[in-house]
């Protein structure tokens, strides 16, 4: 894909983000990896000399090239400007450390998780390209509830809550949603705790804070985000009724159901690479 097309793919989906809700002030950041290609339009622009420790070595992405949305830059300005309120680094080829290869812009504060799941994703050979990370309201509002953060059975009591609306959700976030209980934002405790849950699931809850997702671009991470936080949005507005009437419980989908939809559209229990 050209550095343009990523470009206006970030930009499409910053939009999406912050129309959500999802993305309030500076809430939320990305990264995505781009291809040897991006080369020539980075030496275009210039490439200052100063090398910024990573904090971290991370030898699987050394030498490669990713944007990656600005500290403090708002979802609302990135949608206008990538290249404004973000930047493309280059990983040094030691990879513990990184240098601007546009306009300098300092990257956002989680970037130890986004280059510790990129740095995964190269690991295991994975087309995967983009990591996301976002505060989408009615699943941040779900993880405030312990029994939704019950993480002891595949699926986990989240996963099969949210499979359980619409087939839809099922079919399109078939690994379903791992959980990640609450570490302090932007730390190597957090970026660990989601490198453990990545392996299994495109998505993965941060408990009371938001969502880290990946994808095969940024989309495709926004696609699945969007797929089960509308399920989340569904059972709470179905626990809106039972408020009214609270002899009633929201059903869920039969497990016949469920398991005729994984049948019909031979869903994955791994992510395919
Ligand atoms: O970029 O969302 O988690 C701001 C955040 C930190
Ligand atoms: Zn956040």
């Amino acid at each position: 894909m050209s550095m343009t097309h990523v470009l206006d793919q970030i930009a499409e989906a910053a939009g999406y983000l912050w129309q959500k809700g999802w993305g309030e002030r500076n809430g939320g950041n990305l990264t995505v990896r781009l291809d040897s290609g991006c080369d020539t339009l980075c030496q275009q622009n210039g490439q200052p000399k100063e090398t910024v420790p990573i904090g971290m070595t991370l030898p699987n992405i050394a030498g490669m090239y990713f944007y990656v949305k600005g500290t403090q830059k708002r979802m609302r300005d990135l949608a206008r400007d990538p290249l404004a309120n973000g930047c493309v680094i280059r990983i040094a080829d030691t990879g513990d450390s990184f240098t601007y290869a546009t306009a300098p812009v300092p990257p956002t504060s989680e970037l130890p998780s986004h280059l510790m799941v990129q740095d995964y994703l190269m690991r295991s050979g994975s087309r995967y390209t983009a990591t996301l990370h976002t505060h989408p309201i009615e699943l941040v509002a779900l993880s405030h509830h312990r029994a939704m953060l019950d993480d002891t059975s595949r699926p986990n009591r989240l996963t099969q809550t949210l499979w359980s609306m619409i087939p839809e959700t099922l079919a399109f976030a078939p690994l379903g949603i791992g959980i990640v209980p609450y570490e302090v934002p932007g730390s190597t405790e957090l970026a660990e705790a989601t490198m453990a849950k990545i392996r299994d699931y495109d998505v993965v809850l941060w408990e009371k804070h938001g969502i880290f997702a990946v994808g095969q671009d940024i989309m495709d991470a926004f696609d699945q985000v969007d797929v089960l936080n509308k399920a989340a949005r569904i059972y709470l507005d179905a626990l809106a009724y039972t408020a009214v009437h609270p002899e009633s419980q929201p059903e869920g989908m039969t497990e016949n159901a469920m398991q005729d939809v994984q049948r019909i559209f031979h869903l994955p229990k791994q992510r395919p690479c």
